[in-house]
């Protein structure tokens, strides 16, 4: 059975993962307690139904319901009773309700090609309903990869033309969460502080919320003391990957991929996310890197310097501390070693480290 204590921990994990404190999870949690609670509308195109999946499906059963008691979704295909015309009706009805104020979040892409005929529901186009619903909406949410830029839909060649809503629908801003699935934290975060202080996050260029998509996975990455000492795995299963080492070699593009995954797990397990359980980080957020690079071809590290690489430690003035010296002997080993990969794309399991410029 829920609990008021696990609600109010429901509000402080939302609160926290959009960089928001207590007293804003007290204004989610009083906002619900009076009724208030978003109306959200959500449409599924060209998708897999896992960010539905990554938002409900919980380890601890009564998490469901705490999401239903702090949203209040509308419309929503999956979860419907309702099939044909009652839920095109009660489409309709929930769109009246609460029009210019109801979250539209469309999960899947667009296809776009033959006038988008390859994604029809109820008669209209994919294209159709999202200008329709996403036009009357206070807010617009492009939930996973999908959504937010096409994602697996759109691998080439694309034969459906999949995009993303906000390629396909230009009358307002839309929300990226992107992540196949998307983190339900950086949704719920994202939709409660819409709902209770009317504002959207600070988004960066690709329309991603900043405060889950401001860093790298390898910046927060709990396997990044083995990157930086050079301890790599060369293959599954060898010693250094049983030993929880880095993944680099095996291809992670953790470097180069801008998301929360490694601080904000998935569904209630701590661990669970693709790194925490072995497996390199194939880029699902990132644009370019998630369903167009080949999985195990290996990144560039862009950015030769902190935060990717070791930071530059000077010994301070006046005399070198027996502390200072040690750390000074720990960047050069580290340097000597993968540490390096900084300014070299590593290729396959022999590489052979070059010498430090020192
Ligand atoms: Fe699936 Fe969502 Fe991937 Fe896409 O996630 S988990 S294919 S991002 O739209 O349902
Ligand atoms: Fe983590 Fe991947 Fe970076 Fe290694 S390369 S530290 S596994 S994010
Ligand atoms: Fe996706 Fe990489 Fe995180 S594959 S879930 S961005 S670790």
């Amino acid at each position: 059975m829920q609990s008021r204590r696990d609600f109010v921990r429901l509000c402080t994990i939302a609160a926290a993962a959009i960089g928001l404190g207590p007293a804003a999870a007290e204004q989610f949690l009083l906002a619900a307690e009076r009724g208030k609670k978003p109306s959200v509308l959500w449409l599924q195109f060209q998708e897999c139904t896992g960010c539905t999946e990554s938002l409900l499906r919980t380890s601890h059963p009564a998490v469901d319901d705490l999401i239903l008691d702090l949203i209040s979704l509308d419309y929503h295909e999956t979860l419907f009773a309702a099939a044909g015309h009652q839920a095109e009706a009660a489409l309709k009805a929930a769109m009246k309700a609460n029009e210019g104020k109801y979250v539209c979040v469309v999960e899947g892409a667009i296809p776009t090609k033959e006038n988008g005929i390859y994604c029809m529901i109820g008669g209209r186009t994919a294209l159709e309903i999202v200008n329709d619903v996403a036009g009357k909406a206070g807010a617009v949410i492009a939930i996973g990869s999908c959504a937010s830029w096409g994602g697996v839909a759109a691998t080439e060649p694309n034969p459906t033309g999949a995009s993303g809503v906000h390629e396909v629908f230009k009358a307002k801003p839309v929300v990226n969460i992107p992540g196949c699935p998307a983190n339900p934290y950086n949704f719920l975060g994202t939709v409660l502080q819409y709902a209770t202080y009317g504002t959207l996050p600070a988004l960066d260029s690709e329309n991603r919320p900043k405060f889950a998509y401001g860093s790298t996975v390898h910046e927060h990455c709990p396997r990044r003391a083995h990157f930086d000492a050079g301890r790599f795995a060369d293959m599954f299963g060898d010693e250094g990957h049983r030993n929880g080492y880095c993944l680099y070699k095996l291809g992670c593009k953790g470097p180069v991929t801008y998301a929360n995954c490694s601080v904000e797990h998935f569904g209630e397990v701590d661990g669970a996310w693709p790194i925490g359980i072995g497996h390199p980080c194939f880029g699902c957020t990132e644009k370019g890197v998630g369903f167009t690079m080949p999985i195990h071809q290996t990144v560039e590290i862009k950015r030769p310097m902190p935060p990717d690489t070791y930071a530059p430690i000077h010994a301070a003035q006046g005399g070198v501390s027996p502390i200072a010296t040690g750390v000074a002997g720990a960047v050069i080993g580290a340097l000597a070693g993968a540490g390096y990969v900084a300014s070299k794309k590593l290729s396959t399991t022999d590489d052979v480290a070059p010498k430090p410029e020192v």
